[in-house]
């Protein structure tokens, strides 16, 4: 069957002199992403694990967007990590979650300040599939979820989260800033874990599939011991993540707050449209957040991580310490992002 856009884009790649892989799929020929191969990208350590649940999908020639799903899913459950049930409280002991997740097609979901469900990245997806919705909250969301058959879990914490709330609990000290790794700003970091880890509470991901097409997801337990009610960036579209299938996707991590206020993945994205690669356009992201905040932005942190139509990636972030992990078929392998200060 004659399909034009199949037959642009290898017209196109032939006028580049490129070769490329011709799969016979019966009627239809299939011509793989070969300028670049999928790729599946997400921030800070735990995108490692999560990238390899991701990969086992885009390895099979399956979607993006369940790559991104399955990808995430990883660290939602994983008890050693803060995001998920697993994660530290609110600052009166109850653990929100925030997520959102978003196709190739402007389709997009979101859950925010939902307690008690494992899983808020796939409530996220069910929201987008089987709502007219973009965004469900709090008891709502948690309504939904249970209607869609997600168990509802034990209100208990975690045992470092329990540590970490009881410790906090001692000065109570509410200072909503998150996510700064170096050494310097240490010092304005108001949650450590018990084993030494610094928190962080969120991953981002994005992904481009064999077809060429972008999905991303970004599920989050928010801020540590942050003000009941207080939702971040992590689930809002434009905010915590954006996915433009012609031009490209990016994610963000950090204080939310800031995020938001220059809606940060928007704006990655349409620097990614003006032609800036996926670092510059990272960059100009966050040197937007300086502008904003000036040397105040110092007690912060902030990371974006982007991935082109053409599959290059780039990343950026205020202070030194962000980590990304990239998976594809030639590497698995953590990078530190280049930082404004
Ligand atoms: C938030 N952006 O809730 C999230 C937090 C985060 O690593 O990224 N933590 O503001």
């Amino acid at each position: 069957m004659f399909n034009r856009r199949k037959f642009l884009q290898s017209s196109f790649l032939s006028s580049m002199g490129l070769a490329f892989a011709k799969k016979d799929m019966g009627t239809e020929y299939v011509y793989p992403n070969v300028l670049n191969n999928p790729v599946v990208i997400s921030t800070w350590d735990a995108g490692l694990e999560a990238n390899k649940a991701a990969w086992e999908v885009l390895n099979k020639g399956g979607r993006a967007l369940d790559a991104v799903e399955k990808g995430v899913m990883v660290t939602e459950s994983s008890l050693n990590c803060c995001v998920g049930l697993g994660a530290n409280p609110d600052r009166d002991g109850y653990v929100t979650l925030d997520a959102c997740i978003m196709d190739d097609r402007f389709n997009c979901g979101g859950v925010a300040f939902l307690e008690r469900i494992k899983h808020p990245i796939s409530v996220a997806r069910r929201v987008m599939e089987k709502t007219p919705h973009v965004l469900l909250v709090g008891i709502g969301a948690q309504q939904f979820a249970v209607a869609e058959g997600f168990p509802l879990e034990e209100q208990k914490l975690s045992e470092s989260a329990e540590k970490a709330y009881q410790d906090w609990l001692k000065k109570s000290e509410y200072k909503p800033v998150i996510n700064v790794e170096n050494t310097k700003a240490q010092a304005f970091a108001p949650h450590k874990l018990p084993n030494g880890e610094w928190n962080h509470d969120t991953i981002g991901m994005v992904a481009m599939d064999a077809s060429g097409n972008l999905s991303g997801s970004c599920t989050t337990s928010g801020m540590g011991f942050k003000m009941r009610g207080r939702v971040g960036d992590s689930p809002i579209i434009g905010a915590g993540l954006y996915v433009d299938n012609e031009v490209g996707a990016a994610t963000s991590t950090g204080q939310g707050e800031d995020v938001i206020r220059i809606c940060g993945t928007h704006t990655v994205v349409e620097f990614l449209r003006q032609g800036f690669s996926p670092e510059q356009a990272c960059k100009k992201a966050v040197e937007r957040i300086y502008k904003a905040k000036g040397e105040s932005a110092r007690s912060i942190q902030v990371g974006f991580l982007a991935l082109n139509k053409k599959g290059e990636i780039g990343a950026f972030c205020l202070q030194k310490g962000f980590t990304y992990a990239v998976k594809n078929n030639k590497e698995e392998k953590l990078y530190s992002a280049k930082s404004w200060f």
